[in-house]
């Protein structure tokens, strides 16, 4: 049969030689980010990943084809705004593949591309949620960390999600919140939202650990890792909501809907805050690129002494 997805070289290795692995998504290239800073920042992504000793496995569609892994050139022609990209969840691999589309992965799209190669941690923004003033708009994002075994890095979800609502539909789906050094959900922007954790870590080791207990038992959720913005990055909760309640209301009157909900209020944002918002957003990605890199260390290590352990008796 044909292969349905592409890994390249350097992830194929690592599965074989048993390396961490971390994956990278790529809406936020093309669809969550201005040029040129977008491309900037999908390498350097993968840099910090290396860095940090795993193999970083950005996933996309390019000319139809589901890629796991792909060198500096495909990042560069798919954050370019003159190459035609569709956002892909779920639902758009199909229509993806049979149109020969290129694309950014969502969190969704980017966690089903992920474990279709065996990859169990995932570095990102922001998770979609359930949206204000639009109770129909429910991220898919939220139905892979239902049923995806992954532990994914974020900075929370940001507050132009109605954030109760948000950790409610995880709590009914089972997705465990876990607060890395904090004990707040982090609201993207800022490290504080008022809304608790389920739990505080103060180490990868933790993480990975409950990870791995959770999954034992055969439930097949993802962990929700949340890791505030770095200090220095940080933005006044209040500023940033007023920046949001105009987004959100200029979407209302221009009848945004579906799809294109989120990277409205994301680009709008960014007007509105003259860049200061994607100054923190291009921090606390590479911030969760170096911690999920720490995690899949630790997960790794423990998934290979399993197997040892496994071969001994
Ligand atoms: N939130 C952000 N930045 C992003 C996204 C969400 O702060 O770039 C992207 C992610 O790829 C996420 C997607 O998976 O938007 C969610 O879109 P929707 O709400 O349409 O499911
Ligand atoms: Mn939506």
């Amino acid at each position: 049969m044909m292969q349905i997805y592409k890994v390249s070289q350097s992830v194929q290795f690592a599965q074989q030689m048993h390396q961490p692995i971390v994956a990278l998504e790529t809406a936020v290239l093309t669809h969550g980010l201005p040029f040129p800073q977008n491309v900037e920042l999908a390498k350097e992504m993968e840099a910090i990943v290396k860095q940090n000793n795993a193999v970083p496995a950005t996933t996309a569609f390019i000319n139809g084809e589901l890629t796991i892994g792909m060198g500096t050139d495909d990042l560069a022609w798919l954050g370019n705004p003159e190459t035609p990209v569709r956002k892909i969840s779920r639902r758009d691999f199909g229509i993806a593949s049979a149109n020969r589309l290129n694309g950014g992965t969502t969190v969704c799209g980017t966690m089903m591309a992920a474990s279709l190669a065996g990859i169990q941690v995932f570095a990102t923004g922001g998770i979609g949620g359930v949206h204000r003033h639009a109770p129909m708009d429910v991220s898919a994002d939220l139905e892979a960390l239902r049923d995806i075994p992954m532990v994914v890095a974020c900075a929370g979800a940001k507050s132009i999600l109605d954030l109760p609502g948000t950790l409610e539909v995880l709590e009914t789906y089972g997705v465990p919140v876990i607060g890395y050094q904090t004990s707040e959900f982090p609201a993207f922007y800022s490290r504080q939202s008022g809304l608790p954790v389920d739990w505080i870590v103060n180490t990868p080791i933790e993480v990975a650990t409950i990870a791995m207990k959770q999954w034992q038992y055969g439930l097949s959720n993802a962990i929700l890792l949340v890791i505030p913005p770095p200090d220095d990055a940080d933005l006044p909760q209040n500023v940033v909501e007023g920046w949001i309640n105009t987004a959100v209301e200029e979407a209302e009157q221009n009848g945004i809907r579906g799809a294109s909900m989120t990277p409205y209020l994301l680009e709008r944002i960014n007007q509105l805050s003259n860049g200061l918002s994607m100054h923190t957003n291009l921090a606390l990605l590479k911030n969760n690129a170096v911690i999920a890199s720490l995690v899949a260390i630790e997960l790794n290590k423990m998934q290979l002494s399993k197997v040892e352990a496994q071969q001994v008796y």
